[in-house]
């Protein structure tokens, strides 16, 4: 076996290792650790902003934040074909115990399973965040300040939003004050960060809210906003659009509903300061169906 042959065969057996049992992710060294994001960004790097979703059961997980049973759950799900695909929705690490567990799985999950498995952007993976909220300590402790701008680096290749066939919209947050932009974005590569107050800033960090006519500045900072009915229907009108799932919001049931059933608000981590949350997920099903699933549901009935 040559060289390339070798390292495919050391990074298999690693992603696999890690995949069957992800606290493994702790004991890697600084080369492993290279090897698996160099492997991951293969695939990220040539993501453009907006990704397309086929018409399949997909299964879109919201803020992990560390909690490592949610994310192995969702990963099951998948294993045991109960869905077809799964989208973590931003957010997997910050906050919660096992933060390098679930990103050392989720990178796994992604080498192993490429067309399947997907990682959108959440404020958390922005370094301004990060850098504040649990992951740098813990990654720095494991992985040197190197392994942490690894992640850096990895996190900036990560897509801002998906579209589900022709009819559904994930992203972390919501729909920007520029209701009309994401035509362009399916073109664009991820080059720069997004900037604060852009619409790919936005699409991170905005908040629906019923009580919101158009758009209001959010308690989030500066170039956040929340969004109301109005705008929400604009968007949905313009790109003929009939559902819309996000994330972001620790609400205490784990979920709420928006703007007549058509927008779902979920979170999936029920650990640190929110185990007082009930996690779930959403699923979108072959059928063009938005369901929203209990986390310790494990069962999902297929139609
Ligand atoms: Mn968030």
């Amino acid at each position: 076996m040559n060289s390339k042959g070798l390292n495919k065969a050391k990074l298999e057996k690693l992603t696999d290792k890690i995949y069957q049992n992800p606290s493994i992710f702790l004991e890697i060294n600084q080369d492993e650790l290279a090897m698996l994001i160099t492997a991951v960004m293969k695939i990220t790097k040539l993501q453009r902003k907006l990704i397309d979703l086929p018409r399949k059961d997909i299964l879109i997980a919201g803020d992990i934040h560390g909690d490592l049973t949610q994310l192995k759950r969702a990963i099951s799900l998948y294993n045991n074909k109960i869905v077809d695909m799964v989208v973590f929705n931003g957010d997997v690490i910050d906050r919660g115990p096992e933060m390098l567990e679930c990103i050392g799985l989720l990178i796994a999950a992604m080498i192993k399973h490429p067309k399947d498995i997907f990682y959108i952007r959440g404020n958390h993976e922005l370094e301004s965040i990060n850098s504040v909220y649990g992951f740098r300590g813990y990654c720095t402790q494991f992985f040197g300040y190197d392994g942490y701008l690894q992640f850096q680096h990895f996190f900036e290749t990560l897509p801002l939003a998906a579209k589900i066939d022709d009819f559904g919209f994930i992203c972390h947050g919501g729909i920007p004050t520029d209701t009309i932009f994401f035509h362009l974005m399916r073109l664009e590569l991820k080059k720069n960060e997004p900037v604060q107050g852009s619409s790919g800033w936005q699409l991170i960090w905005n908040d629906p809210d019923t009580r919101v006519k158009t758009f209001i500045q959010s308690h989030r900072g500066e170039g956040c906003y929340k969004f109301g009915r109005k705008p929400f229907d604009e968007f949905m009108r313009f790109h003929e659009l009939d559902i819309f799932i996000r994330a972001h919001t620790a609400y205490r049931e784990g979920y709420r509903w928006f703007f007549d059933n058509k927008l779902l608000s979920v979170f999936s981590s029920n650990v640190g300061p929110y185990q007082h949350v009930k996690p779930n997920f959403a699923v979108v099903t072959r059928e063009a169906d938005l369901r929203l699933i209990k986390c310790n549901t494990i069962s999902i009935q297929k139609k």
